[in-house]
């Protein structure tokens, strides 16, 4: 099941929830700090831990598009998240084309991979690359739609698949989106 559900991601309740991060895992604004801040209280630190993950588990200080890293929950424990991970979009600046399309495929299919091997049943994500990042909304959810329902197609534990918007108005462009059969 793919869900849009107007909200948090912060306070969302799903076993892992997604950040969308820069390469260098920096989490300097918009969800990326939220999350950071909301996880640990010390943003730093957050991004301390990242970093230290990252190089364990990618051995590198960068991830490109489709490479995930997991974070631990912490205070995010509360809302039932065992997980964060850590998934970076393309940068649009208004612009949308093929390839940014196929970075945020991999991007959005990185996570949700990464979900179903830690046995997850309900990830949540924000809407990648539609903030700061300046992609199409309209694209990113229709991105969204076409990848996570071919996803669950083969998933063997993730079930439920919510993309979480933040704003009022995003959330009924999202909706208007899902509603298309295209
Ligand atoms: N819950 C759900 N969605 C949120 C929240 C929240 N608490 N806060 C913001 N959003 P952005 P990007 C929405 O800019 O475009 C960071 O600095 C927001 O309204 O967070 O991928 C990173 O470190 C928008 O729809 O991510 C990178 O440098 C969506 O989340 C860069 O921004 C994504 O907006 C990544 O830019």
């Amino acid at each position: 099941m793919f869900r849009v559900v107007h909200g948090d991601i912060t306070r969302f309740k799903a076993e892992a929830i997604v950040n969308a991060a820069n390469k260098y895992l920096e989490h300097g604004g918009g969800v990326a700090y939220a999350i950071a801040k909301a996880a640990s209280g010390d943003v730093s630190e957050y991004i301390r831990i990242s970093k230290e993950e990252m190089r364990k588990q990618i051995g590198r200080d960068w991830i490109e598009h489709g490479e995930v890293v997991v974070t631990p929950p912490l205070n995010l424990a509360k809302n039932g998240v065992k997980y964060v991970i850590h998934t970076v979009g393309p940068y649009c600046g208004g612009k949308w084309d093929e390839d940014k399309r196929k970075k945020l495929e991999l991007a959005i299919l990185g996570a949700l991979k990464k979900a179903d091997e830690l046995g997850v049943r309900s990830i949540a994500f924000p809407a990648i690359s539609a903030g700061i990042y300046g992609c199409p909304l309209e694209e990113v959810v229709k991105t969204f739609k076409l990848v996570v329902n071919e996803f669950l197609k083969s998933a063997k534990n993730v079930t439920d698949v919510y993309l979480v918007l933040y704003s009022e108005r995003d959330y009924e462009v999202a909706l208007k989106v899902l509603e298309r059969d295209e």
